[in-house]
């Protein structure tokens, strides 16, 4: 069969746009998680499905995107995810090199992967190197109260999950002080606790933040500033003893090779969507496994938890709080996973295992 034939040519591109209300807003502005299906159809017949994905901003401006610009870019295209992506990229350049943009891209790239697992799940094509890996509690709760954190706080320990993340950056430092000595008393020393500024700080903060915080044995210190000033990770690194994790709002792999050759991070966690999809996403990871530097998936557990069982560096799942595309209600098939426990594992489902309700 020639490569041609294999992969087919992309006949039409068709989206639709949900949005789904989360049980708990993630603050009074993000009511809703929005995910833009895009279904993907190829001359012979076969589909494929992908999605794109933002809690709050621009999920109209995707879909034009996808609709109004990458449709007609992507018909005739042959359905192999490398060279639409690389072809897209260059298509799209006037929009920028990541933001909406790579967000939109998402939505085709995943279609693609999805038709080229054919009847493999993503795992098996991407090859398995673990049975299972843990998950992690996580929560958008910096306007959670104290009681109210430390009962979600409770519950992840409840669950046995071995490490729990939670958001610092309230505007009194006093404040995340107090909570994050709550939470730890409530996990106790043996889990492992991370805590998320969300890139709320500026140098000066991060530092007085961070020494603050440090007695309570943070196992990383996630976005303590904004994530393109890389110059400033690099002076924090040096003077604090909390490795340091960034990449959820880093778009382009000039962007992680700048952060890695710097030497500006302990941990990178590239967003799948915000990447651009899968293609983009495996070449953050094999720059990432140049640096010695493990990849931790962000969000998007469905997706995230398949691509850790493949990942070299043995990593730990973020499960958000009621934030996994089944918890809003928006998958009518089985999950791609099972999670059992603090030990998440493959359905086996063929393709990216998502049937959409
Ligand atoms: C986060 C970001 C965006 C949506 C949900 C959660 C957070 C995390 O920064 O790392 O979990
Ligand atoms: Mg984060």
């Amino acid at each position: 069969m020639t490569g041609e034939t294999a992969t087919g040519v992309i006949k039409d591109l068709r989206t639709t746009l949900r949005s789904a209300p989360l049980r708990r807003p993630w603050g009074a502005d993000v009511p809703y998680n929005h995910v833009i299906v895009c279904e993907v159809t190829l001359a012979d017949g076969r589909t494929g499905t992908g999605f794109s994905w933002t809690p709050q901003i621009g999920a109209k401006a995707v879909r034009a995107l996808l609709d109004d610009d990458i449709r007609e870019a992507l018909i005739g295209l042959p359905a192999h995810p490398e060279v639409v992506w690389d072809r897209l990229a260059v298509h799209l350049s006037e929009a920028g090199r990541g933001g909406l943009a790579t967000v939109a891209m998402a939505g085709v790239d995943l279609a693609l992967w999805d038709l080229r697992c054919g009847d493999s799940s993503l795992v098996e094509v991407l090859g398995p190197r673990r049975e299972s890996v843990p998950v992690y509690g996580s929560g958008v709760n910096l306007h959670y109260s104290l009681a109210e954190l430390v009962e979600q706080a409770g519950r992840w320990k409840a669950a046995g999950y071995p490490a729990v993340k939670i958001k610092v950056g309230r505007p009194d430092l006093a404040e995340d002080v107090e909570r994050v000595a709550a939470v730890r008393e409530v996990v106790g020393p043996g889990t492992l606790l991370m805590i998320d500024a969300n890139q709320r700080w500026d140098l000066h903060r991060a530092r007085r933040a961070i020494a603050a915080l440090e007695p309570y044995d943070p196992h990383w210190i996630e976005e303590p500033l904004p994530a393109d000033d890389i110059a400033a990770h690099v002076e924090l690194r040096r003077s604090i003893g909390v490795p340091v994790a960034v990449g959820e709002n880093v778009y382009t792999l000039h962007g992680f090779r700048d952060l890695l050759v710097a030497g500006a991070c302990d941990v990178v966690q590239p967003n799948v969507v915000r990447v651009g999809g899968i293609t983009p996403f495996l070449r953050v990871a094999i720059l990432a496994r140049a640096f010695d530097v493990p990849v931790y998936p962000h969000l998007l557990t469905e997706l995230s938890g398949q691509l850790a069982l493949t990942l070299h560096h043995p990593v730990m799942v973020e499960l958000v709080e009621d934030a996994s595309l089944a918890d809003l209600g928006l998958l009518a098939g089985p999950s791609p996973l099972e999670i059992d426990g603090a030990e998440l594992r493959s359905a086996g489902n063929p393709g990216l295992g998502l049937t959409w309700a």
